[in-house]
C-alpha cells in the first residue's frame, strides 16, 4: 500500500496523510538509498579514482532528522532499520514510539529502512523527518548562513567550520560548529543579522 523506494541525496519522508491523522492498520516501508558513488573533493583525485572502482555504493550513509513526530505510545511505531531488509530485526536501530522527537538517526551502510506500523484504533499526527546522505563518519554540509560566508568545506568527524558575516552585519550563534562523533554538529550554523536592528541599544 505505501511501498516507497527513495534516492539520495536528500528528501523528505512524511507518515501518510500528514499533516492530518494517519490510518488504522497502516503498513509503510521505505527504502533510502544514497546515489552519490564518491563524495570527495576535486583535491583528493587519487582518492576518487579509488573509491569509484571500489563498490560504487559504499561510500555514504543515510541522515534522518525529524520535524514533528506524534503517535500512539506503545501501538503505533515507526522502525528504522540500517541497510536495505525491511523488517530484518538483525538491522534494527531504534523501535520509535511516542511523542517526543527522536534525536538524530544516522546509518552505518549506504541504505536505511523504515517500517510505520499502527493498530487498529486511535490515530494521532504521525511524523515528518528529512534525510540526506553524508560521507560516513561525517555530519553532512550545514550550509552557509544568508549574508555570510563559511571558512571550511569538509564535514567529517572532528572537522570544525568557522562562519564570518558581510559587513553590514553581525553573528548570532556560535562562530565556529564542530563536527562531533555522533554526527551531529556541535551547534546549529549561526545566522547574520542587519547591524541596524540593534541601533538605538546603548
Ligand atoms: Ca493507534
Amino acid at each position: 500500500m505505501c511501498d516507497i523506494y527513495l534516492r539520495g541525496p536528500s528528501g523528505v519522508i512524511t507518515s501518510p496523510n500528514y499533516p492530518v491523522q494517519y490510518d488504522n492498520n497502516a503498513y509503510c516501508v521505505w527504502v533510502i538509498t544514497a546515489v552519490n558513488p564518491a563524495k570527495v573533493g576535486p583535491m583528493d583525485a587519487s582518492l576518487r579514482a579509488r573509491k569509484v572502482s571500489a563498490v560504487d555504493s559504499s561510500c555514504c550513509v543515510i541522515k534522518l532528522s525529524f520535524e514533528e513526530f506524534d503517535l500512539e505510545r506503545g501501538y503505533d511505531t515507526l522502525t528504522v532499520g540500517d541497510g536495505g531488509q525491511v523488517g530484518d530485526q538483525k538491522t534494527v536501530l531504534y523501535v520509535l514510539t511516542g511523542t517526543t522527537v527522536p534525536d538524530l538517526i544516522v546509518s552505518t551502510q549506504h541504505q536505511m529502512w523504515l517500517l510505520f506500523q499502527t493498530d487498529s484504533v486511535r490515530n494521532l499526527l504521525g511524523f515528518k523527518a528529512n534525510y540526506e546522505e553524508i560521507d560516513q563518519g561525517g555530519c553532512g554540509d550545514p550550509g552557509v548562513p544568508a549574508y555570510g560566508r563559511r571558512e571550511g568545506s569538509t564535514f567529517r568527524h572532528g572537522d570544525s567550520l568557522t562562519f564570518e558575516c558581510q559587513p553590514a552585519f553581525e553573528l548570532k550563534g556560535q562562530k565556529t560548529i564542530t563536527c562531533q562523533k555522533s554526527s551531529q554538529w556541535s551547534s546549529l550554523k549561526p545566522v547574520c543579522v542587519c547591524k541596524s536592528e540593534r541601533r538605538g541599544i546603548p
